[in-house]
């Protein structure tokens, strides 16, 4: 449980910080996992249903940026979804209808090269009938000012929905000339390893190229209102009952006047938003190091 003064704060700023949320021996669990996964992306010589890599991957030089739906291929992630301490602060963000998983991944960035991400809203990915969504960072290292912590613009997610298209696709990033939002006013989520961020689907956020020597690895779930439901559809009512992680089914969904762009057409690049953003022009975040010579490559 987090105060009334916390969840104030997560309506008017657009994020929240529970530090140390998450007992040691699940914290180790979970970085043991990660570990693992990683170790089989030895020999890979393209992203896969699991695997997205970096541009300078080897097969003999593993190089991953994120795993993909974790929850989907490994329990540990799957169970860690409906982990109590996480749920109870979800069902004070979320409200009362329940508190349904929408989806998860681990943004990994490896110690010097680890990838940026560009400005963006996760709404534009996945609008809802309402907005009452948010995405939990499960920080399984310590995230620090140089390791690429995720950046928030507060209070952005009371603004407009912006535009995330480029040459009439959808290709996930804002434009950091386009949108008049002040990035120097970003907040940087740096907390000690097992804290928890929660940042709405709105809100403006992005991070840096890791430029440290200590790695950051992000786990993120994104978690919706039972009663939001996906503008996109529900191809399967079954599965989308059994993510709920509070509540119950409901197949009456609230509707709220929200903004909404959806996210077609289709990037021209699939797979994970870096690749999504791998066609944006006027990136904001730089590209040095080593990374910066396979980009020119
Ligand atoms: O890993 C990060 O720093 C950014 C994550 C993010 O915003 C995303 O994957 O949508």
């Amino acid at each position: 449980m987090i105060s009334q003064q916390d969840v104030d704060f997560y309506h008017e700023q657009g994020y929240v910080v529970v530090k140390n949320a998450v007992e040691p021996e699940m914290l180790s669990r979970l970085r043991q996992a990660v570990s693992e996964i990683l170790a089989g992306a030895r020999g890979l010589t393209a992203h896969n249903d699991i695997y997205d890599l970096e541009p300078t991957h080897q097969p003999n030089d593993p190089r991953v940026r994120r795993i993909k739906t974790p929850h989907i291929h490994f329990s540990v992630f799957r169970e860690f979804a409906r982990y109590a301490p996480m749920v109870e602060v979800l069902k004070q963000l979320l409200g009362p209808s329940g508190v349904r998983l929408h989806g998860s991944k681990i943004n990994i960035k490896a110690s010097e090269y680890g990838a940026p991400v560009e400005w963006h809203q996760d709404w534009a990915f996945y609008p809802h009938t309402n907005d009452d969504l948010t995405a939990v960072g499960v920080m399984l290292d310590d995230c620090t000012l140089e390791n690429g912590p995720l950046m928030i613009v507060p209070g952005s997610h009371r603004g407009d929905t912006f535009n995330h298209h480029q040459d009439g696709y959808f290709c996930g990033a804002m434009d950091p000339k386009a949108d008049g939002i002040d990035y120097s006013k970003a907040v940087p989520l740096v907390a000690p390893a097992g804290s928890l961020s929660f940042h709405h689907v709105r809100v403006v956020h992005g991070s840096a190229q890791n430029t440290s020597s200590r790695s950051r690895t992000l786990l993120l779930y994104e978690f919706a209102a039972a009663d939001a439901w996906p503008l996109a559809g529900v191809p399967n009512y079954a599965a989308f009952n059994d993510r709920l992680v509070a509540g119950e089914p409901t197949y009456v969904p609230r509707l709220t006047p929200v903004p909404v762009r959806m996210p077609m057409p289709a990037a021209p690049k699939q797979g994970s938003i870096y690749e999504n953003q791998s066609v944006f022009k006027n990136k904001y975040f730089a590209i040095t190091g080593e990374a910066k010579k396979a980009a020119l490559t």
